[in-house]
């Protein structure tokens, strides 16, 4: 006991001080915003609010604004979570991101939104927002399943959610429900122009959003000079963005509480790179992201192949044999015997003739880079968070490389290997019997395939190659195709991981 304790029982510890406004002062001075929070008036909204877009376009976002200035205040909607909005609320819409290295931790607060709202909460204030002529540009991250696509083909799922949004008088609920009665808005109102931005990981992004918002506009028996309106106002740049940002834990919460000296219940924390490339096509102007970093080009994709394949699709590798391997995280995935040798060899011998780099980039030294990135022990990314939703990613990350090296005549072995894999870790136990989620918004048709399927590595891969949302015909159909997957299957059946590799990387 100290001299200054109090007599008498122990009070509980007081709740510490939170983020706010009222807190900045006292953050040390490599904390603070770069802009004044709350001073930079609304020009973006943004759908999702999860990890990534707070680590990701909202520190691009006041960077710039700090640098060029600009009413780029960003208001970020939640679909439908509605915890974070909470959270940021309760904060005056602060939170901070941390940037793991080897190193250590550097914590700082981004001051970029200005406003966060919980769009199932209340649709129509969303569909008003993107009405409004202050709002120019429209960015989301909402993750390759809420654009409500087929994978396999990028074509609008013939979806009642969708159609019923657009189609009946109650308020949208879905992403492309949102949107498209927004813009409907936006064009009866006459409110100008405006850019939506896709910053998720899906093939050629701009166009898969341009399609969404035209192939809903078809149920939304939409007005034909609204229609007309979107197809002259509405640009939708393609883009490529990277940055290592896992789902916040309470460790997350510890570390910024620890340098902010205040607790801060938004938090995110990621790898100190990132990496944003943008098709400049902004009819109604955008941030300076050029001077944040960003690189601003005619056509991101080449960019976008390159991450897709050499980073994603590694990453999806690694998390599918790491997690069947018993393997925590993507780093202590990397410690199993040969696998970065394999990876290397999917990178150098399949991905990286499957497309033509952007100028100046070499796949091998991308892919190099990506390792050492995935290596970083802090990061702490769960194979499991990194294995979810994988019908939804395979076709960009994996089998478009394999489909470009069939059609070219090789056999892209690695490639194969990657969706064996995924086949082994959707049946649900890893290599020591462990159970393994299987979060997935397809998890339905892939269980009713397995459950029709026989019991052996060729029932399985015919099983799950019937499905026609993942697997293109081409692709199914192509016994060369079918045959690497099954030998891998067979090998990780048999032996395992460990095993299946130590004898391949031979
Ligand atoms: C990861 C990505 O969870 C995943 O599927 O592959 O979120 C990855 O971390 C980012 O795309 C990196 O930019």
């Amino acid at each position: 006991l100290t001299a200054s304790s109090p007599p008498g029982p122990s009070r509980p510890a007081a709740a510490p001080a939170l983020l706010g406004l009222g807190a900045l002062r006292r953050l040390p001075t490599p904390s603070r915003p770069l802009v004044r929070p709350g001073t930079v008036p609304a020009g973006i909204v943004h759908l999702g609010l999860g990890a990534f877009h707070r680590a990701h376009q909202a520190v691009y976002t006041e960077r710039a604004v700090a640098e060029a200035g600009g009413d780029w205040g960003i208001v970020g909607v939640a679909p439908r979570n509605p915890d974070t909005v909470a959270r940021l609320a309760a904060q005056d819409c602060l939170f901070s991101v941390t940037s793991l290295s080897g190193e250590g931790a550097r914590t700082k607060v981004i001051g970029a939104l200005a406003g966060v709202r919980h769009a199932a909460a209340d649709p129509a204030a969303i569909v008003a927002l993107l009405a409004d002529p202050a709002i120019r540009v429209v960015t989301l991250t909402v993750t390759e399943k809420a654009y409500q696509l087929d994978p396999a083909t990028g074509r609008l799922r013939p979806d009642g959610a969708v159609a019923a949004d657009l189609t009946t008088g109650r308020p949208p609920l879905t992403v492309p429900g949102l949107l498209v009665r927004g813009l409907l808005a936006r064009a009866a109102a006459g409110a100008g122009p405006v850019a939506l931005v896709s910053c998720d990981n899906l093939p050629s992004n701009g166009r898969r959003l341009r399609g969404l918002v035209e192939q809903s506009l078809a149920y939304a028996a939409a007005p034909a000079a609204g229609a007309e309106w979107i197809r002259e106002h509405v640009s939708f740049p393609g883009t490529m963005v990277d940055r290592i940002v896992p789902a916040s834990t309470a460790g997350t919460l510890a570390t910024a509480q620890r340098a902010l000296g205040v607790a801060d219940l938004a938090a995110v924390a990621g790898e100190p790179y990132l990496q944003w490339v943008i098709e400049d096509e902004f009819p109604g102007g955008r941030p300076a992201w050029e001077r944040a970093g960003a690189v601003l080009t005619d056509d991101a994709g080449p960019w976008e192949r390159l991450k897709l394949r050499a980073l994603n699709g590694v990453h999806s590798a690694t998390a599918y044999l790491g997690a069947l391997a018993g393997r925590e995280t993507i780093a202590e995935a990397l410690t199993i015997p040969r696998l970065p040798e394999v990876l290397r060899r999917l990178i150098a011998d399949d991905v990286a003739p499957s497309f033509t780099p952007p100028d100046g980039a070499s796949t091998v030294e991308y892919g190099e880079s990506v390792l050492e990135r995935f290596a970083n022990p802090a990061i702490g990314h769960r194979t499991v968070q990194v294995a979810m939703d994988g019908s939804q990613k395979l076709p960009q990350r994996v089998l478009h490389t394999i489909l470009d090296r069939r059609a070219g005549g090789a056999e892209p072995r690695w490639a194969a290997l990657v969706v064996a894999a995924w086949m082994r870790f959707v049946q649900g136990r890893a290599d020591d019997g462990a159970e393994l989620p299987l979060d997935d918004p397809l998890a339905p048709q892939i269980r009713a395939a397995l459950a029709g399927a026989p019991d052996s590595a060729p029932g399985v891969v015919d099983a799950l190659l019937g499905l026609g949302a993942v697997f293109p015909p081409e692709l199914a159909e192509d016994a060369v195709t079918r045959r690497l997957i099954v030998e891998w299957l067979t090998a990780l059946q048999r032996h395992g991981v460990e095993d299946a590799l130590r004898t391949a990387a031979r």
